[in-house]
């Protein structure tokens, strides 16, 4: 079978109980069929392994398997040992037993061994035993699954220390690492890999053959393309993309990982459903996601004005994907970008409206935003809105300044961006400090053009 569906399995507050049943709910209607709970800060989940739930933390586990399987979804409990398991400890393994039985009870039959963002040494006692860290991952999985066999049928999934390519060139985890899964994993247990990259633009298809080859099985693909957790200003409303279709021929499924904030997650869902329902190798991810925001724009009933559909396609194209944005949102920075390359005395009164048209409709969608009756969306929205709304405003004030020729040449003030409150604070002023160059490599950047850093 053919693994869709979704992970929770990022960094950050977790989904609710009514965030998870939505989803259940639209990924039964979207046709998709896997849920994975492994979100990094569920504390049983990673520094509590060894720590079984509590009664009302079982009591809800157990009616979200039941949920899920009243929808026809697999839920697969992932767990995450590797902070400091001791592969060779018999008490380590008797707690992992433990936990997977009560996962179990509660109705469980999918399982994660997870093993990514761990350190990648073992104690000596275990490196003596087992030699690679591979084959003490691999041997632990073995074990812990034939234990729980003893109760029922189960299926054990298995996530790599090093799941990505660009981990696997820098020799994380240790040498041979991915053959020696290859090799000694048993073949019908599938492997997490999330591309190229931990965050992909392109999973191709000789990438994912590949793979195929090393691991001696078709990859499980973790799609981190719409996961947001590693940087607090952004949020994906692009559609899925950079995938072609055909890959699902060639993997064992694909799971996204997607936005912290779940209400943001319609588009990157509704489009990666579409994906998988394909029937053709043809994909226009521009057609997908003009499907998913008509589907999602009453959501966006406000107590003051209409939200229109090209606002909102707008914002989605500012809050687009990891490595590139819409359409809308690059005409909006070229016009921008040419209005500031050149003399504001030659500014034409079309290059001035190219700008001001777009940014006017932008700034008043974040103020429509404030208004949603849907209040759990504005909160997932609210605070990069109020960042693009600042941003937005100062903008339209600055080309509204320097196109009259009344104040044309005269210094640019605005009372709402000041010093220190406005690009302030500890983290900008690092920030401004080293500079990232497109290569990737990292110089020192220049602080005295930033904020003192003194406050406020
Ligand atoms: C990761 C983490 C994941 C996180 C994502 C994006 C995997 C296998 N693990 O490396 O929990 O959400 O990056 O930051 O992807």
């Amino acid at each position: 079978m053919f693994l869709s569906g979704v992970i929770e399995g990022f960094y950050g507050p977790l989904w609710t109980v009514a965030e998870r049943r939505e989803l259940l709910d639209s990924m039964k209607a979207w046709g998709l069929n896997t849920y994975v709970y492994g979100p990094k800060d569920d504390l049983h989940h990673r520094v509590l392994w060894r720590e079984c739930y509590d009664a009302a933390a079982a009591a809800e586990l157990g009616e979200r398997i039941r949920a899920c399987a009243e929808r026809g979804i697999r839920f697969l409990y992932a767990l995450g040992p590797g902070l400091d398991i001791r592969y060779g400890a018999d008490a380590d393994f008797q707690a992992l037993r433990r936990r997977l039985e009560q996962l179990f009870d509660l109705g469980c039959r999918d399982f994660g061994l997870l093993f990514d963002d761990i350190p990648d040494r073992m104690h000596p006692e275990d490196a003596a035993r087992w030699g690679h860290l591979a084959s003490a991952q691999c041997d632990l999985t073995h074990r812990l699954r034939d234990a729980l066999r003893e109760r029922g049928e189960v299926r054990f999934h298995f996530c790599p220390t090093p799941y990505c390519g660009r981990m696997v060139a820098a020799k994380h985890g240790g040498e041979g690492y991915l053959e020696t899964v290859g090799r000694e994993l048993d073949p019908s247990i599938p492997v997490f890999w999330t591309g190229p990259e931990i965050v992909s633009e392109k999973i191709t298809l000789e990438h994912a053959a590949e793979l195929a080859r090393i691991l001696r099985r078709p990859p499980l693909i973790w799609d981190n393309l719409h996961a947001n957790d590693y940087d607090g200003r952004r949020l994906y409303c692009g559609p899925y993309s950079g995938r072609p279709p055909a890959l699902r021929g060639l993997v064992a499924g694909v799971l996204c990982n997607p936005n912290t904030e779940f209400p943001a997650n319609f588009p990157a869902l509704h489009t990666f459903a579409a994906w998988v329902r394909n029937p053709s190798d043809a994909w226009d991810p521009a057609e997908a996601q003009r499907s998913a925001l008509s589907d999602w724009l009453p959501r966006f009933a406000s107590a003051g004005q209409p939200v229109q559909p090209e606002d909102l396609a707008l914002f989605c194209d500012v809050f687009h994907l990891p490595y590139s944005e819409g359409p809308g949102a690059e005409a909006l920075r070229s016009a921008f970008d040419s209005l500031l390359s050149a003399d504001p005395s030659t500014w034409s009164t079309e290059a001035v409206r190219r700008f001001l048209g777009p940014a006017v409709r932008l700034r008043d969608f974040c103020v429509r935003v404030s208004e949603l009756r849907d209040r759990p969306l504005f909160q997932a929205l609210h605070r990069r809105v109020w960042e693009l709304r600042e941003e937005i405003d100062l903008d339209i004030k600055y080309v509204e300044h320097h196109a009259d020729p009344a104040r044309r040449g005269k210094p640019f003030h605005s009372d709402f961006h000041l010093p220190r409150t406005y690009r302030g604070g500890f983290v900008a002023s690092l920030q401004s400090r080293l500079h990232l160059r497109p290569d990737g490599s990292f110089s020192p950047g220049n602080p005295a053009a930033q904020s003192t850093g003194k406050g406020p």
